[in-house]
């Protein structure tokens, strides 16, 4: 009896065990199996978006110097050495318009000096930085004596000091005691002193002690910047935005990647230029590589 009862046990157990095996299966089974049709379903979408992205490129040119408009001051000069005597910086915002900022060498007879700076933003938004072939500074200024010259310096972020290193023009400007235009260039040096957001802090300062204390008006000071190199114009013809990630410059004796970061929303034309590229001589192609792997070729001459 005892015998019985413990096989029919054994039989019960080993049914059950049974049906955990098969139940567990099944839900491998399901899981594997939901997981391959969502897959290929991805898969499809997929290979669905990338047939239907048609982005052209549709022109490809040389860009000469084009430069922005001038970035002024946007706050009150910083006086380090001297003082202002009257006006604003609103009053160097606009060129020729016969108000001005005036500012005086420091009351420390028989050595004078002044030395003002300021805050400039390039609007990288409209100018992102990887079009800026250089910078420019325009200063209108009127000394009161001529004794000694004037200098435009600008913050290197990367020695944390200002500067005129690099600028093409680095003795300053002798004044007449008339208005005077000084102009000063960045030169491929450019980057030192521009921050990745934009910003720029000019410096401007006599050019040392001197027996005569000098007053400075200052009609205008600003930041230009100075675009050329190669403008590529995308369109995108297809439904999906395109995410452009590469381009290739090709001739017959080159081949030159650059990384790209491009966004072209469905319908639009977008001109890229970028100051860093310069077109191969003679015949050339140019491709361009979108996230998704399709290409876009331009032949040019
Ligand atoms: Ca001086
Ligand atoms: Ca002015």
């Amino acid at each position: 009896m005892r015998t019985i009862t413990g096989l029919r046990l054994k039989r019960d157990r080993r049914g059950l065990s049974n049906i955990i095996v098969v139940v567990l299966s099944l839900v491998i089974i399901i899981a594997i199996t939901s997981n391959v049709v969502l897959w290929s379903y991805q898969m499809n979408q997929l290979d669905w978006e990338k047939m239907r992205e048609a982005v052209k490129i549709s022109n490809v040119t040389h860009v000469n110097a084009t430069r922005s408009s001038w970035f002024v001051v946007q706050s009150e000069y910083m006086v380090n050495i001297g003082s202002r005597v009257s006006g604003t910086f609103e009053d160097a915002q606009v060129s020729n318009d016969d108000r001005w900022e005036t500012f005086q060498e420091e009351e420390k007879p028989p050595r004078y000096r002044l030395d003002v700076n300021g805050t400039f933003i390039i609007d990288v938004s409209a100018y992102p930085l990887w079009s800026i072939s250089t910078v420019e500074i325009q200063l209108r200024y009127r000394a009161s004596d001529s004794v000694e010259n004037w200098h435009l310096k600008a913050y290197n972020w990367t020695t944390n000091a200002f500067s005129d290193s690099g600028f093409n023009s680095t003795t300053g400007h002798k004044p007449t005691m008339r208005w005077d235009n000084y102009a000063v260039n960045l030169t491929d040096q450019w980057r030192s002193y521009v921050h990745d957001d934009g910003t720029m802090r000019l410096e401007f300062c006599d050019e040392g002690n001197d027996a005569i204390r000098t007053t400075v008006d200052i009609d205008f000071l600003g930041v230009r910047i100075v675009a050329s190199g190669t403008r590529f114009t995308f369109r995108n013809e297809g439904a999906p935005t395109s995410h452009l990630v590469s381009l290739w410059t090709i001739n017959s004796t080159n081949h030159q990647r650059y990384d790209t970061n491009i966004i072209v929303n469905s319908g639009e034309t977008l001109n890229y230029t970028r100051a860093d590229i310069s077109l191969p001589s003679g015949q050339y192609t140019v491709k361009v590589v979108t996230k998704r792997g399709n290409i876009a070729v331009y032949l040019g001459s």
